[in-house]
């Protein structure tokens, strides 16, 4: 009897925020939008969603609805970190210390009223730091993802698909060198792609 290759891909649903305080650019789009169609064992849809609290989950969910990824990962820039950081845990609190690109600015609310305290990210984030850094660039775990849009839009993902087959998680990704003046650290663009696809490799 002959055997036969399971060729399945996985769907991944990969997002990047578009620029927001102030600066022109944001590293995350700008990686995500030039990722291939297929890494690994995924097939690879991407989205761009907004700076905007509330307005960027729902634009995932929307599309998730239909699309029913395997896995949903959303990347965001976190100015000022050095590596590649999948995020452990979204946690249920926003406090924004700048307006999101609605004007919208909250301090000390729930993302999601009634809902518990944190969950922690549903993909393999160890095996992640472990594949960037085997292509020699700089990676960690991340305790916090804030508390701004990034961790809102990773806590309202991992309780909409909390007790589901669909895996969640974030990665924050450092400046790339044109958005940083000083010692500011930053990444190139060719090495932030290289730490995702790194990461989609582990699913
Ligand atoms: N980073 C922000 C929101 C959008 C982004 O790219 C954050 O860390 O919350």
């Amino acid at each position: 009897m002959k055997t036969v290759k399971d060729t399945t891909l996985k769907t991944l649903l990969i997002t990047g925020f578009d620029p927001f305080g102030g600066q022109n650019i944001n590293p995350s789009w700008e990686a995500v939008s030039i990722l291939p169609d297929i890494i690994g064992n995924c097939h690879i849809h991407k989205l761009q969603i907004p700076t905007e609290y509330e307005r960027a989950s729902n634009c995932i969910l929307e599309l998730a609805s239909s699309l029913k990824p395997d896995v949903i990962l959303s990347v965001g820039q976190a100015g000022g970190r050095k590596a590649v950081t999948p995020e452990v845990i979204g946690i249920n609190l926003r406090e924004a210390s700048i307006p999101d690109n609605a004007g919208y600015q909250p301090l000390n609310e729930p993302v999601i009223e009634n809902a518990r305290e944190a969950y922690f990210s549903t993909v393999p984030i160890r095996d992640m730091v472990e594949s960037i850094r085997a292509r020699n660039l700089p990676a960690a775990l991340s305790y916090s993802a804030g508390t701004f849009v990034c961790n809102d839009v990773l806590y309202t993902l991992l309780h909409t698909f909390h007790n589901t087959n669909t895996l969640v998680g974030f990665i924050h990704v450092p400046y790339l060198p044109e958005q940083v003046k000083n010692e500011e650290p930053s990444l190139m663009l060719n090495e932030i792609v290289d730490a995702l696809t790194a990461c989609i490799q582990t699913l």
